[in-house]
């Protein structure tokens, strides 16, 4: 592992809401196969994990329980750095969007906007960011902030403008590009959407969903930033064939980072960059 400043933070995104198990039947969504995941990613290169639950049926849940058990698995099982989504799925209702912070992750998401999410919408009004913002400072959780729109960057400005820094005195933000209908996954966008950072934001990461997956990653290893791969944001490693496990994504990540001669950050690496708190 390299040196925090040349290395290459890599997130992985093993599972998202979106995608149906009995489609993507190698989709982890139990705790066992969530943690062989984590191990295996971690091995691969990967310093976070960005976790979306599934229930007994393998559907999306935002049950206290289900959540609590997966944070605590990981914890013990690896030592990547533990962030639970608060995007959840464009079904869930807002007010149990924000009980995620109950299960005591090391980090959660914070997308920064509204946005046009496929066919569907992705709620994100600005009283529930502020309250996610202000209850993730108080409970000492970092947030990640997600842009999927340029409106977003500026929103993120409000958000600190309003409330100070966020938990840890670092702020990082994940592009994620090429969702349907809202910012493309392009060269061009990532930048127009790095060069309207506020001065605060320390470090940002992207990712691109669908076939944007491979050129978000090679643009934003280009221009300095971090990755994130996974199958939450894209299921097919090649032209014909699907991802069959999430390492796949990690390991293609890492060497191509390290050919960019900025190999994968360790966990205690990322743990500084991002401002998140020892374990106890
Ligand atoms: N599943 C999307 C509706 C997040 O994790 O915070 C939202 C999402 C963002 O994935
Ligand atoms: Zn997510």
């Amino acid at each position: 592992m390299a040196t925090a400043s040349s290395a290459t933070l890599i997130t992985v995104a093993p599972t998202g809401a979106e995608h149906a198990k009995a489609d993507v039947p190698q989709l982890p969504t139990t705790l066992d196969e969530l943690v062989e995941t984590a191990h295996t990613c971690e091995a691969a290169g990967a310093a976070l994990i960005h976790l979306h639950i599934r229930d007994g049926e393998h559907r999306p849940t935002l049950d206290g329980g289900f959540l609590k058990a997966a944070v605590d698995a990981l914890r013990s099982e690896t030592d990547l750095i533990v962030q639970l989504s608060t995007g959840g799925s464009v079904h869930d209702p807002l007010e149990q969007r924000l009980t995620v912070l109950d299960a005591e992750p090391d980090s959660c998401s914070l997308t920064c906007g509204t946005t046009n999410f496929g066919d569907d919408v992705f709620l994100n009004p600005w009283g529930f960011m502020s309250d996610l913002y202000v209850q993730a400072q108080e409970r000492e959780v970092v947030p990640e902030f997600e842009l999927f729109e340029l409106g977003h960057v500026h929103a993120l400005r409000r958000l600190i403008d309003t409330h100070g820094l966020p938990f840890g005195g670092k702020v990082h933000v994940d592009f994620v590009l090429g969702v349907p209908g809202a910012m493309p996954g392009t060269a061009a966008a990532l930048m127009a959407g790095v060069a309207m950072l506020p001065d605060e934001v320390t470090s940002w990461s992207a990712t691109g969903i669908g076939r944007t997956h491979l050129p978000v990653l090679a643009a934003a290893l280009s221009a300095g930033g971090h990755l994130r791969v996974g199958m939450e944001d894209n299921i097919v490693f090649a032209r014909g064939q699907q991802v069959q496990h999430n390492s796949e994504l990690v390991t293609r990540a890492a060497e191509l980072a390290t050919t960019m001669q900025r190999p994968p950050m360790s966990t205690a690496d990322a743990r500084e960059l991002l401002g998140i708190k020892p374990r106890r």
